[in-house]
């Protein structure tokens, strides 16, 4: 049995995606399209009750949610390319650059930017929405901005995270950047480069264009 990955192309999926491929782990795909609502059917809310992606299902059925589990579970399953460094400080760090990611940057920011209705209150005039909206949608943006200003001076100026291999947080950061250049966010200077250095490789452009981007 292999393991079987949910995913959406393009999403925070994508940051999975790539640690599956740099560990060399069969695995299965199965693709859920989420503007048609996939991720609402009951046959993926019996596998992945929060409706969620990304979800992996272990051999023995297990299902993991939630990116930040998701990684960690790969990184302690399969050691071998140190996703998850040794050395308690560097594996903190790499935990912590990842969670600021996913629960602030992505959980904050771009959730307004990306599902803006949802954050509008109930029972509000039809006059008022368009400026609702609006306003949300520019939080969102000062959440990502801000986020990414903090992680810029924590980034080093070549390599990755933790060193010159890449951990669960490179991923993370990778995919929130790459939202970044769809929303006309603009990166600080070693976020970007860190960005570069990660669509430097081969593993992350084959990810790329299996996703159905050139
Ligand atoms: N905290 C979750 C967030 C996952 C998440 O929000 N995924 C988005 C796609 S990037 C999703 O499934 N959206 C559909 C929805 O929430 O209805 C995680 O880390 O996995």
């Amino acid at each position: 049995m292999t393991l079987k990955f949910y995913m959406t192309p393009g999403s925070c999926s994508t940051g999975i995606h790539i640690l599956l491929e740099e560990l060399e782990v069969p695995f299965e795909v199965t693709i859920l399209n989420l503007p048609a609502g996939d991720h609402r059917q009951p046959c993926y809310l019996v596998i992945n009750p929060k409706g969620t992606i990304p979800a992996l299902m272990l051999d023995d059925g297990s299902v993991l949610t939630e990116f930040q589990a998701i990684a960690f579970w790969l990184a302690k399953a399969y050691p071998r390319k140190g996703l998850l460094p040794e050395d308690p400080l560097k594996a903190a760090t790499v935990m912590e650059i990842m969670d600021y990611v996913v629960g602030t940057i992505h959980g904050q920011g771009y959730t307004r930017i990306f599902t803006t209705d949802s954050y509008l209150p109930s029972g509000l005039p039809d006059a008022e929405r368009e400026r609702w909206l609006r306003a949300i949608e520019a939080r969102g943006h000062e959440i990502v901005e801000q986020g990414f200003k903090v992680l810029e001076p924590r980034l080093p100026l070549d390599g990755f995270i933790a060193g010159p291999k890449i951990t669960m947080a490179d991923a993370a950061l990778f995919y929130v950047s790459f939202w970044a250049d769809h929303v006309g966010i603009h990166l600080p200077e070693r976020v970007a480069a860190h960005f570069q250095r990660m669509r430097a490789r081969p593993l992350v452009r084959q990810v790329l264009m299996e996703e159905g981007y050139r």
